[in-house]
């Protein structure tokens, strides 16, 4: 693999000016922490915000920092104070934040929001594409850079693009709420590789794929028109050993070197052993449940009076987005809540609540996981929840209760803690109850099976999977571009074909010569096919053939005026040129009305399908229907069909949007087989694009040029990407 570069909202180190002089401090957040192994590792760069904003530097001071940058392998993306505003606290902070945490009432829809956020999404992709070279893998993070995958993609058309998103991606319901929700898929679309921390993020986001651009979603692969896109969950990770460690160290300190707020936690104890201490530790964000938490405290001392004195909350609130006016609201309900709390059952040696509204060093931190007997991480939404994780990294002794909401992602791995609805105030003072009696045998039994669980999946593997499914995507597009009939490949074909002297053309109608319709009547021949052909019959070499699911009447209605042979019905009947319809292979029809009840309730329940008879198949169509609704209702009857036709010689075939139950022993392969029996012919070519012309491309002798249209894994030997290519292949043929 070559180098891989790594895009983020902030570089991962802060810039300290101390008059002309610039020094770094690295961060040591977990996304920092997790990509530095990588990024280095993979001799690439690190392209994001100096965290300055730049009319506060001279030209100078910049490209100063700039060339300092150079060592530590990052790039900055200079940005202005309005910039950061529009774009940072506007866009990404007061629409996609609130968005993606489903708080729709909180989004501020401006237009000038949604300009800056491109126009910087536009500064870093220029900024990555200067960068990257052909071969090169690119890694962009988080809810600020949704468009930078597609506009990399513009400018690098072969680069591997991964996305990764930190915070949950909501249901289509209320993602659909947003006026730029198709151009925010599409920009994400660009990537390759599409990450999220949970099934569910990722199920909402294949669904509002499909729904707002229809593309097809197999799995977890997104077939568009020319690549693969693979979307998969990869729940972040901790430096599970940092946090072990540092935990490990908080107990063997002397008296002299422990931190005051150490001292302060011990003496806590010492006044009564029996004490307990409950932790929290977030930003200040509406997203967090705090307000929830604080009144489920006190409905806790409320109704369990004998741990009034006994049990304290420790709250360490980080202040953040201060100046923005709900979060100013947020950080009053909350002085509120304490100060009200505090006074009703503090005394002179009780604090209920201990708030702190600050940051912390990373050691007190240590020090508040390792002596709190309760984690209550009650968020209202949350992406993962890294607090959670690094709690329970750092019981060294293997006790501990993590209570845990179940709308943050981090709940998914944690099956062994208590987890509540952050809505329900009792249930959360129960689960406190439950936590604070929790017998220590079975605290270190939980405890050891989430630690196991967390250690092995650390912030390391976390990255080293994404990169690896960066590599996987590699071999699947390549597999995929490898059968892709390029410019070069129609030429070498089309000389090919050119040079038989007697040729077979089979050709798929629906899908491969005209694209879908809503209405199957009203996929016409358009005067271009008309005119190809025209042109293809009127060389007497060929012998072209339309093989197609249709009925007989429709097909002889569109093309009978043509000097081609039809075969119609997936293989029924045929229509040798200037003969009559006759039957392939007798069949029958006498199962239908055992099998029409069951498509017609099929018809009544989703709306928008409909049954189409043939003479010996019936249809039914759901590409009307609502696509999820549609693909769930053929996922049940494709079920109820197999059960039902087990004894009987029919077959289920599907389609594109159609589920269709037929007289068996005939399919496209068997009819084309049929119609070549005692014909010279020295080249065949066969176009289709579904399912039931792969029997075609199976059937046929190794030699014939078999040509699918679409991505999906297929037997035919070539792959086109659309009507349109094919079109373009068949009047290089004629020209
Ligand atoms: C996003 C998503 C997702 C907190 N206070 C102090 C301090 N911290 C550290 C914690 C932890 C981190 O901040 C917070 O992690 P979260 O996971 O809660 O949230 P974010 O990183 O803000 O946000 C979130 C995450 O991305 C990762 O994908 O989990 O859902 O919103 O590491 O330890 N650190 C220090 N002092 C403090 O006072 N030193």
């Amino acid at each position: 693999m070559n180098k891989i570069h790594i895009v983020s909202n902030r570089l991962p180190l802060s810039i300290n000016q101390v008059k002309d002089e610039f020094t770094f401090t690295p961060s040591v957040g977990g996304l920092a922490t997790g990509m530095r192994s990588i990024y280095k590792d993979f001799g690439g760069q690190w392209i994001g915000w100096s965290g300055i904003p730049s009319e506060d530097l001279t030209q100078e001071q910049l490209n100063g920092i700039d060339e300092k940058l150079v060592d530590e392998n990052c790039k900055a993306v200079h940005l202005s104070s309005e910039e950061i505003n529009l774009y940072y606290e506007g866009f990404s902070n007061n629409v996609i934040w609130p968005l993606f945490h489903y708080f729709a009432q909180y989004i501020e829809y401006n237009v000038d929001y949604w300009e800056a956020y491109k126009k910087v999404n536009q500064r870093f992709a220029d900024k990555v594409v200067a960068v990257a070279e052909e071969g090169d893998t690119i890694w962009v993070h988080d809810y600020q850079l949704l468009l930078v995958p597609q506009m990399i993609r513009e400018k690098l058309p072969d680069v591997t693009i991964g996305f990764f998103l930190h915070i949950p991606f909501p249901s289509f319901e209320v993602f659909r709420i947003l006026p730029w929700r198709k151009e925010l898929i599409s920009g994400m679309l660009g990537a390759d590789v599409i990450g999220f921390h949970t099934y569910d993020y990722e199920r909402h986001f294949f669904s509002s794929v499909r729904r707002l651009l229809g593309y097809e979603v197999s799995f977890n692969q997104i077939h568009m028109e020319d690549r693969i896109i693979l979307g998969d969950a990869f729940p972040m990770g901790i430096d599970y050993e940092k946090f072990r460690s540092n935990a490990d160290l908080v107990f063997r300190k002397s008296l002299p070197e422990k931190s005051d707020l150490h001292k302060e936690l011990e003496k806590y104890f010492l006044m009564a052993p029996d004490r307990k201490l409950i932790l929290s530790i977030d930003r200040l964000d509406y997203t967090k449940g705090i307000p929830n938490r604080i009144r489920a405290f006190e409905y806790f001392l409320e109704h369990y009076p004998e741990f009034r004195n006994r049990v304290t909350l420790i709250m360490l609130v980080v202040p953040s987005r201060a100046e923005v006016e709900q979060y100013k609201l947020l950080k009053s309900e909350i002085d509120e809540l304490v100060g009200r709390i505090n006074g009703r059952f503090g005394g002179i040696n009780y604090t209920p609540i201990w708030y702190f509204y600050r940051a912390l060093p990373f050691e007190n931190l240590i020090e508040l996981y390792s002596s709190s007997d309760v984690a209550l991480v009650t968020p209202v939404r949350d992406g993962m929840n890294l607090v959670a994780k690094e709690y329970i990294a750092s019981r060294v002794n293997q006790t501990g209760v993590m209570v845990i909401s179940e709308m943050a992602g981090v709940a998914k791995e944690l099956g062994e803690a208590i987890i509540i609805n952050p809505n329900n105030e009792p249930e959360i003072a129960e689960a406190i109850y439950q936590a604070l009696t929790m017998p220590l045998e079975e605290q270190r039994e939980r405890m050891a099976v989430l630690q196991q669980r967390i250690s092995r999946y650390d912030v390391f593997k976390w990255a080293s999977e994404f990169v690896d499914s960066m590599k996987k995507v590699q071999t699947l597009q390549q597999n995929f571009l490898a059968k892709k009939i390029t410019a070069n490949i129609r030429k070498e074909l089309v000389t090919h074909i050119r040079t038989a002297k007697k040729r077979a053309i089979f050709l798929d109608y629906d899908g491969t010569l005209v694209g879908f319709k809503n209405d199957p009547q009203a996929a016409k021949p358009d005067q271009e096919l008309h005119d190809i052909l025209t042109a293809l019959e009127s060389d007497p070499d060929n012998m072209v053939t339309i093989i197609s699911g249709r009925d007989r009447e429709t097909l002889e209605r569109w093309l009978g005026d043509h000097k081609v042979n039809l075969i119609t019905e997936h293989g029924v009947w045929l229509r040798r040129i200037g003969e009559q319809w006759e039957m392939i292979e007798n069949l029958s029809s006498s199962w239908k009305p055992l099998i029409r009840p069951l498509l017609e309730s099929y018809v009544d329940r989703t709306p928008g399908t409909f049954i189409e008879e043939k003479n010996y198949s019936l249809v039914w169509h759901f590409r009307k229907a609502e696509p999820e609704q549609g693909e769930m209702r053929g996922n049940e009857l494709k079920d109820e069909l197999h059960n039902m036709i087990s004894n009987h010689n029919l077959e289920i075939m599907e389609g594109n949007k159609v589920i269709e139950v037929k007289a068996g022993g005939i399919n496209k392969g068997v009819a084309a087989m049929r119609f070549l029996a005692n014909k010279q012919v020295d080249c065949i070519l066969a176009l289709g694009d579904d399912w039931t012309d792969e029997y075609m491309f199976r059937e046929l002798p190794e030699s014939a040029i078999t040509v699918k249209v679409g991505l999906k894994n297929t037997a035919a030997s070539y792959k086109v990407e659309s009507v349109n290519s094919v079109r373009q292949l068949l009047k290089a043929l004629i020209e």
